[in-house]
């Protein structure tokens, strides 16, 4: 019984002979019923439809654990799916014919790859923005970082042939609008076809090397690292090379879209003014500690996390323990591959007890790098990629 306990909870219960029968031990994560797949210790912000983010000393793995991976759905996930007759179909008016696929047709047909990639929502951070943004408050954890595997888009679309005047292509998905009308998408978003060419660019069936979870697109969904998560199609029916831009649900108006020029806040914005979101901004996470951990004066503390960029790769990570005074440069690994997140750690020596906030900044290989408090605002509450910042308290 404490064997199995221990084998669950990934360490060894040391006094577990002196455990009550029959009392739960607290640090086991049971399963979550009403989101499957996932860690009862996400934070729920709505559950219809399911929206669902990671706390941020949960992301401390080098790749998000399926578990712990953030859930943002737009209508309702597909009930029953039969992976085995799951037809992906591949047309659109700039396509040069229509296929159909079956995910043993994508196993066999095309060469199966993986890379490491980061997914945020670009309302990740919504929360900080005043005037406030409808729409669910994510604070910092709609992201997270995964091995996906699967086949590159471009190899398919190469297959189906596309023609020269192909501009975007779009997504259907399985989900249904929450409203339960069947001629009405929850969304239907896309890339332009230059990014869909990308080499990272990915129709995927595995999660770190399992099945995706149910929550997150199983059993088959796109892949684009560097832009919104939106457009990473989950319960992936159908593609469409568009000659033109994508027209599908939360593609105009003013969804996943910012103004084109700068705003002042709560300006009101006419949706001819606003621009869809392409690449999404450097940013980074502290991942080590948990906020408001304490520490005692005589010992440094580390600290961890991880940075990310639409660029080639991140730069330099600092740190701050003086309001953005002055900054140090932390340890920083080198990428994976393009769009997987990099990992830095410091250690952290504060001069006296008090309170303290460490801020972490990235700057990425195009010289971008984070504002300290908040980016400019917008009417939907998009792309906020302030620097993180944790409390931390030292005693005597
Ligand atoms: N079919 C479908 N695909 C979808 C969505 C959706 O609601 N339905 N949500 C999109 C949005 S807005 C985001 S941020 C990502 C979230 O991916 P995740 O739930 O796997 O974390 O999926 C995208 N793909
Ligand atoms: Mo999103």
């Amino acid at each position: 019984m404490i064997a199995s306990l221990a084998s669950a909870i990934g360490a060894p219960i040391v006094f577990g002979k002196h455990l009550p029968k029959g009392v739960p031990l607290i640090g086991l994560e049971t399963a979550n019923e009403a989101f499957p797949g996932k860690s009862n210790a996400l934070r729920v912000l709505n559950d219809r439809p399911i929206n669902i983010e990671t706390p941020a000393h949960l992301l401390n793995d080098a790749l998000t654990p399926n578990n712990y991976f953030f859930v943002r759905n737009n209508g309702i996930p597909p009930i029953q799916v039969d992976v085995d007759n799951w037809v992906l179909e591949i047309s659109g008016e700039s396509a040069k014919t229509i296929k159909r696929y079956s995910i043993q047709d994508l196993k066999t047909k095309f060469e199966n790859v993986s890379f490491n990639v980061t997914l945020e929502c670009g309302g990740n951070g919504r929360k900080e923005f005043n005037p406030p943004a409808k729409g669910n408050q994510w604070t910092t954890g709609a992201v997270g970082c995964a091995k996906w595997t699967g086949v590159r888009l471009k190899d398919v679309l190469q297959e189906v042939g596309i023609k020269s005047d192909a501009v975007y292509i779009g997504y259907y998905g399985g989900d249904t609008h929450v409203s339960g009308s069947p001629d009405k998408e929850a969304i239907s978003r896309g890339v332009p076809i230059a990014k869909a060419l990308e080499n990272e660019s990915l129709i995927a069936w595995s999660m770190n090397d399992k099945d995706l979870p149910v929550l997150n697109g199983f059993p088959l969904r796109l892949v684009f690292g560097g832009y919104p998560a939106s457009c990473s199609g989950k319960w992936l029916r159908k593609i469409v090379v568009r000659n033109k831009v994508h027209d599908g649900q939360k593609m105009k108006g003013s969804s996943y879209r910012v103004p084109c020029t700068p705003v002042a806040p709560g300006t009101k914005v006419a949706d001819e003014d606003m621009c869809i979101i392409e690449n999404m901004p450097v940013k980074s996470l502290l991942t080590y500690p948990k906020t408001g951990a304490t520490i005692p004066l005589a010992r440094s503390l580390p600290i961890a996390g991880h940075a990310w960029t639409s660029a080639l790769e991140i730069q330099t990570v600092e740190y701050s323990i003086d309001f953005g005074m002055t900054w140090k440069v932390c340890e920083l690994t080198s990428s994976d591959n393009r769009y997987a997140w990099q990992h830095f750690n410091a250690q952290v020596h504060f001069p006296e007890p008090g309170y303290y906030e460490v801020w972490a900044r990235a700057t990425d290989s195009q010289g971008n790098t984070q504002p300290m408090l908040l980016p400019g605002w917008n009417p939907k509450g998009y792309l906020n990629n302030a620097c993180h910042r944790i409390a931390i308290k030292v005693v005597a």
